[in-house]
């Protein structure tokens, strides 16, 4: 997406956000969620728990030697860190500080592989973003800078795409922001780790040196709200698929989700060979997933972090809950779906046959700093039909900031909340100006 286009849907969940929170200060958390979910809850205990808390966006979250660790964006530059999780006890202990927008980490060769986010402008001299670092002990020590993942872009660009502006030489997409890294299990050989590269469109192999391979390039989605969809490359309309997500799951595959542009219902799932890229599967049908996880039966997770967050950059309606915004899709062998509620959900790690999310990681957008939290969400979180909770209001005028479409509809019923699945409808009154948003704030550069 061009930075024009990055404004949608998250910068109306930030403005919408930050009005809510005078409303509703308090905001209920742990609570099930809107109803009937189990019967046998006080056996079971809460379908959703709070593992830790107090932290500052937390983003990619993964499971090593029975911890979690977790990547905290921080509240700017310098200030995110890696932070390792005490599932039983909750206790927390940063391992690494000072860091810039920290997305996720993993570990290979007993230490720890993390990579920062691109910069908010897709520039082409910020030093240290979209870099692959590695420590040089086992979780702590000084990290340094394992692979440059914009330099690869420069020169690869490996989803063709136009890189500048031929006229005025601008960068046009967020060339590189990876998203997620994932370590290559076993004695995979030369391969090392994984990194989605949600700017550059790609997943990028890394081998123990260093070296960089593109390993898969989702293409561009032309279908649903993304049909004719404007791009910054004319020659590639549609939503960019903006990987967000890895994970491995059974029979050598490599989980991918894709953000597509924010676009609701045309999020997807590649399932690949892990060995060779190629395609095995194609999972439709989400809304701008941001994490994935693959648990002990097959079974798929999707963590959609803005899933009912209100549309357009205008206020919220009144008693809009924050809370209420994101949910995870578990997607059985079957492809059965169920839901689970959990407030703004990015990192997925299935854990000792349970699964564990980050939470509120998108609370800072609201105002609302150290809200982070890793929750465990519990089999029985899972529901077939959605959360009840809605909120529904008649706007005069509903205003809609999506992909670079501006749409300004004169608005019988919108209704908001985790009832509806958000879908764009095809706008009636279209005027494709370019809408910038100077006060974006973004979750994937794109
Ligand atoms: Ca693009
Ligand atoms: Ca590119």
């Amino acid at each position: 997406m061009r930075r024009s286009q990055r404004s949608g849907v998250l910068t109306g969940l930030a403005v919408a956000g930050a009005v809510a929170l005078s409303a509703t200060p308090a905001l209920a958390w742990g609570n099930d969620g809107g109803g009937n979910r189990d019967r046998h809850r006080e056996h079971r205990g809460d379908p959703i728990e709070v593992v830790a808390e107090g932290l500052e966006g937390p983003f990619g979250l993964s499971s090593i030697h029975g911890r979690l660790l977790v990547a905290e964006q921080g509240s700017g530059p310098g200030t995110g860190r890696i932070t390792v999780v005490n599932p039983r006890s909750g206790s927390t202990r940063a391992v690494q500080e000072g860091l810039t927008n920290p997305a996720a980490v993993t570990e290979v060769d007993g230490r720890l592989a993390f990579v920062t986010s691109g910069a908010e402008v897709p520039d082409t001299t910020s030093v240290g973003d979209s870099t692959v670092f590695l420590t040089p002990r086992r979780w702590t020590g000084t990290p340094r800078a394992f692979a440059d993942l914009k330099a690869y872009e420069l020169e690869n660009n490996p989803d063709g795409q136009l890189q500048f502006d031929p006229t005025t030489k601008a960068p046009l997409d967020s060339l590189s922001n990876p998203f997620d890294i994932v370590a290559q299990p076993g004695d995979s050989g030369r391969r090392y780790v994984m990194v989605a590269d949600a700017g550059a469109n790609d997943v990028l192999s890394l081998d123990s040196r260093g070296r960089i391979r593109t390993f898969f390039v989702p293409p561009v989605i032309t279908t649903g709200a993304c049909a004719g969809a404007p791009n910054n490359d004319p020659q590639h309309t549609g939503c960019d698929p903006v990987p967000t997500g890895l994970a491995y799951g059974p029979r050598n595959t490599l989980y991918v989700s894709t953000l597509t542009a924010e676009a609701p219902g045309e999020g997807r799932v590649y399932v690949l060979d892990a060995r060779t890229g190629d395609v095995r599967r194609v999972i439709t049908g989400l809304d701008a997933p941001t994490g994935i996880a693959v648990g002990d039966h097959g079974e798929i997770y999707v963590s959609e972090v803005i899933y009912g967050a209100p549309e357009g950059e205008g206020p919220p309606p009144p008693g809009f809950d924050p809370s209420s915004v994101g949910r995870i899709v578990r997607i059985d062998r079957h492809g059965t779906r169920s839901y689970a509620s959990v407030p703004m959900p990015i990192g997925l790690e299935f854990h000792h046959g349970r699964l564990y999310s980050t939470a509120w990681s998108l609370a800072g957008m609201f105002g609302m700093p150290g809200k982070g939290q890793v929750v465990k969400v519990n089999p029985w979180a899972f529901q077939r039909s959605q959360p009840t909770t809605t909120t529904t209001t008649t706007p005069a005028s509903t205003t809609t900031t999506m992909m670079g479409t501006t749409t300004t509809t004169a608005g019988p019923t919108t209704t908001m909340g985790p009832t509806t699945t958000t879908t764009t409808s095809p706008p009636t009154t279209t005027s494709t100006t370019s809408t910038t948003s100077s006060t974006t704030t973004t979750v994937v550069n794109t």
